[in-house]
């Protein structure tokens, strides 16, 4: 169950100065951004009408704010604060802990120095967490997520060079969804996360999915999101049944790299 959805309004200056990893086909629109983020924290606030909103404070000098997942990991027993890679982003912390701890959330501690750790890059489920190795995470860092997850176990998974984060390739649906895969990156799933994550199958095993942007969703109670590219593997999941699911669309936010966990925290 979800008690409590952190979110963060986008920043005036999202669209033009958000970090982006390459250029991008087009300029981020605006309003259209603004419209697609409004609908997303109301699906999120649909499928956990009982749970808390926390609401960081926007701020308009901080571009890439929105993605405060990168700046929070909801682990058992709290919240850990921590300490993005990207040094633009380390200014976006405060307005996050301080929401949180005006709302009295347990925090388990905030990372520093070499240690740095982006959300995007820690996959909780159920019994482990899997946390990526990447341009934005550092081994320090995954020492800091594995000693405040004990004795959750903490596995890390390097993450290849050009992606930004763990969770721009897979995300884990929940119960009766299983595992989405970013097809375009199978030998990676095979060879790096596969033998890293530990069995997968009790998870519910795993989906392909071809665009990459359709393996990152979120679940919340019995409601999952999702976006991009529909496909026949995704369909069939769908028609599972047994979960909600309810189609958004952040693809503005997604030209700044972002997907659709990117931009929440959800706390049990
Ligand atoms: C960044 O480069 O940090 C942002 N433009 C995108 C962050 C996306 N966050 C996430 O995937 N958790």
């Amino acid at each position: 169950m979800v008690s409590w959805i952190l979110t963060r309004p986008l920043a005036a200056c999202f669209a033009a100065e958000a970090l982006r990893r390459a250029p991008g086909p087009r300029p981020i629109h605006a309003a259209r951004a603004q419209a697609q983020h409004a609908a997303y924290v109301a699906a999120l606030r649909a499928a956990a009408p009982s749970a808390t909103h926390l609401e960081a404070p926007a701020d308009d000098r901080l571009p890439d704010s929105v993605f405060v997942e990168d700046l929070a990991v909801a682990l058992p027993g709290g919240v850990l604060l921590t300490w993005p890679g990207a040094p633009s982003r380390r200014p976006e912390r405060a307005g996050v802990a301080q929401a949180l701890a005006q709302a009295g959330m347990p925090l388990l501690g905030a990372l520093g120095g070499e240690a740095t750790l982006d959300g995007g890059d820690v996959l909780r489920l159920p019994d482990r967490v899997l946390c990526g190795l990447s341009a934005r995470t550092s081994a320090a860092g995954l020492a800091a997520l594995r000693a405040a997850a004990a004795p959750l176990p903490v596995l890390g998974v390097p993450v290849p060079g050009g992606e930004l984060h763990l969770k721009s390739l897979l995300s884990w649906g929940g119960p009766g969804v299983g595992l989405l895969v970013a097809a375009p990156h199978e030998r990676w799933a095979r060879e790096v996360l596969l033998p890293a994550a530990g069995a997968l199958a009790p998870l519910g095993g795993l989906t392909w999915a071809a665009d990459p942007l359709a393996a990152n969703v979120v679940r919340v109670g019995d409601t999952v999101l999702w976006q991009g590219e529909d496909e026949p593997a995704l369909a069939a999941l769908r028609a599972r049944g047994g979960v909600r699911w309810v189609r958004v669309d952040l693809s503005e936010l997604a030209l700044a790299d972002g997907a659709l966990t990117c931009c929440s925290v959800l706390v049990a």
